[in-house]
């Protein structure tokens, strides 16, 4: 298949390990693929789904126990602590491979070693990265086939060693001895234990954040956990907007987003670049472009509907892996809470259990349930989706579920301040990782599960990024919340469409159109300035939800204190500075 050395190399050491009965070129052809998924069929790792509804559709369950990400067992092994710093899980590199190595050992015994090299980005592009991912699961290889570019057009073009060695083994999916381990020195990745999306589908956060984000900080540019997306107005002009929210926190809907109808009608549109990860370098011209590394979406199934996200929903209409969906019967299509108000009586519940849904009092399927759909199938999937030099970013949006603090939307005065401002991010944690839900938790730029190096040196490389792009190029930064809520626990903004004329002000803001008032944590839209056509929003509702309370702001300021003294000397001065002038602000 290859005279790569380098790649060989590393095969037959990876072989000799897990010893695999037998070993699987992907070469990227539908035939392959085709034959993989009935081979899968038989075997009942996937079941398929009903072909005339949901044609290429597949269906697949994990175990309980291996539902989500699981952030305490993920490792940063740089060779010391101090290089992945106080946020992140570590071990000294020597001592990990050899647990690992004790763990890999004939861990493929019987089984088949699939051999997947795969593209982050357009194949070829400058801004891309390639992947081998050597995988024990058919249903990795399908998830990956969906999610990235595989196959031999990618293994055509490494370049030596320059390529992120990925391997992982499924073996019995024990939760004690699951490990999801990142060698950042050597381009290496090692997943063991799990079958779970974000645990095993090596290339989405394992590479394109964590081994890139280490790879953007030495070579000048960025691996951010960012949607894309393009904005036309009525004069077709396309202005683009990349934003970070945690998991499960509105990206893929933010980025399929179908404009309220008044704004429709004047001509309004939305197109969909990504909607998980962004890598961002600097252009000749001094401004910063965006690419999505991904070829699929890996969204969350739950709350997707066809008011809430047609185009997603779209999206999986076909060639599309449900993941711990539940299954109606009768029919052989899915369901998840939130797509309708209808469950299926005669029900597979995500675990397997048989089930009559309308009686059941438990979620069908699982809150973190997913679906993989190729990106093509987006209804408004963008032009400049395979442009291999990116898109060029406007505004960088940073946002959080939050039911009081942060209001519906706000300006940072510049880019060092625009960079506090995702610094200082919290956001309650959700099903798209292991653990309690519903906890606030500080998650800088949505990125605290995903740097793959010390955070402190993270905000200094943001940082160091604003110094290299002008003023008036660099994106103007911005901070969002649709999680408002009033004293009941009611949200206070209708979210999801709605979201576009919150966006409508960022863009306006970016070209100097739109008024702002100061305020101590930075500059909120003036009265009157977002557009409430045909919302049925009181200008009370609308003054709570830009409303900055002093003393809910002062416990956080002191919750960040605390949070940035475990960086010690590490913190970038520029941060210390921009924690002095809000605490300032507020008094
Ligand atoms: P990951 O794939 O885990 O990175 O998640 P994500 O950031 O792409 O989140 P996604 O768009 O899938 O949304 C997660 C959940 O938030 C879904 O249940 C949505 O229905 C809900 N959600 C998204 N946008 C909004 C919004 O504007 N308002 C409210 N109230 N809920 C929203
Ligand atoms: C997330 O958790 O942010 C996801 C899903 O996008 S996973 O691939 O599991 O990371
Ligand atoms: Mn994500």
């Amino acid at each position: 298949m290859t005279e790569n050395k380098f790649v060989l190399n590393w095969l037959e050491e990876m072989k000799a390990l897990c010893q695999p009965d037998n070993v699987v070129w992907i070469d990227g052809s539908e035939e392959q693929l085709e034959a993989l998924r009935a081979e899968s069929v038989a075997t009942g790792e996937m079941i398929k789904l009903n072909q005339e509804k949901l044609p290429g559709c597949y269906f697949h369950r994990t175990a309980v126990n291996d539902v989500a990400r699981v952030e305490d067992r993920t490792f940063i092994c740089t060779p010391t602590k101090e290089e992945a710093g106080p946020i992140n899980n570590w071990m000294a590199p020597d001592e990990m491979y050899a647990k690992l190595n004790a763990l890999y050992s004939g861990s493929m015994k019987g089984r088949t070693m699939y051999i997947i090299p795969y593209s982050m980005g357009p194949v070829g592009s400058p801004f891309s990265k390639i992947g081998i991912e050597l995988t024990d699961s058919i249903y990795v290889v399908l998830n990956m086939a969906i999610m990235t570019r595989v196959g031999n057009k990618v293994l055509e073009l490494i370049d030596g060693d320059d390529f992120t060695k990925c391997l992982h083994a499924k073996k019995d999916v024990n939760p004690d001895e699951r490990y999801i381990v990142h060698f950042p020195q050597d381009n290496t990745i090692m997943s063991v234990n799990s079958a779970y999306g974000g645990n095993v589908l090596l290339g989405k956060k394992c590479f394109a954040l964590r081994i890139a984000s280490y790879l953007g900080k030495q070579e000048g540019w960025m691996a951010e956990h960012m949607l894309i997306l393009g904005l036309e107005n009525p004069q077709g002009e396309v202005k683009y907007i990349a934003a970070a929210f945690p998991s499960a926190c509105g990206k893929t809907n933010l980025a399929m987003l179908i404009p309220p109808e008044y704004l429709k009608e004047k001509g309004y549109k939305v197109w969909t670049v990504g909607d998980d990860i962004a890598w961002l370098r600097i252009g000749a011209d001094g401004r910063l472009y965006a690419i999505n590394p991904e070829a699929g979406f890996f969204g969350v199934a739950p709350g997707t509907s066809e008011k809430t996200n047609f185009n997603a929903l779209e999206s999986t209409k076909k060639n599309t892996i449900f993941t711990n969906v539940a299954i109606n019967n009768d029919d052989m299509t899915v369901w998840w809470e939130g797509l309708d108000k209808n469950p299926p009586e005669n029900c597979t519940e995500w675990t397997g259990k048989q089930v009559n849904g309308k009686t059941y009092d438990q979620p069908l399927a699982n809150p973190n349930s997913r679906f993989t759909a190729p990106a093509i199938n987006c209804p408004c999937i963008s032009s400049e989706f395979e442009n291999p030099q990116g898109v060029p970013i406007s505004a960088i949006v940073f946002g959080g579920r939050r039911a009081k603090t942060a209001p519906l939307v706000y300006q940072a005065r510049d880019w060092n301040h625009g960079v506090f401002v995702g610094a200082t991010m919290a956001s309650e944690t959700t099903a798209a990782a292991a653990g309690a839900v519903g906890v606030v938790r500080r998650d800088p730029m949505a990125m605290k599960p995903f740097v793959g190096y010390n955070m402190a040196d993270y905000f200094g490389h943001w940082l160091e990024m604003g110094e290299k792009m002008d003023a008036d190029k660099a994106p103007k930064i911005f901070h969002v919340n649709w999680f408002r809520k009033d004293d009941d626990g009611k949200f206070l903004w209708p979210g999801f469409g709605d979201n576009m004329r919150v966006l409508l002000w960022i863009l306006d803001r970016c070209a100097g159109n739109a008024g702002a008032v100061e305020s101590p944590i930075g500059l909120l839209p003036e009265d009157g300035a977002i557009d409430t056509t045909d919302l049925s929003i009181s200008a009370e509702q609308l003054k709570e939800l830009l409303s900055v309370d002093k003393d809910v702001w002062m416990e956080d300021v002191e919750n960040q204190k605390e949070y940035f003294a475990q960086f010690g000397d590490r913190l970038p001065a520029e941060i210390k500075k921009q924690l002095e002038t809000l605490e300032n602000n507020l008094k």
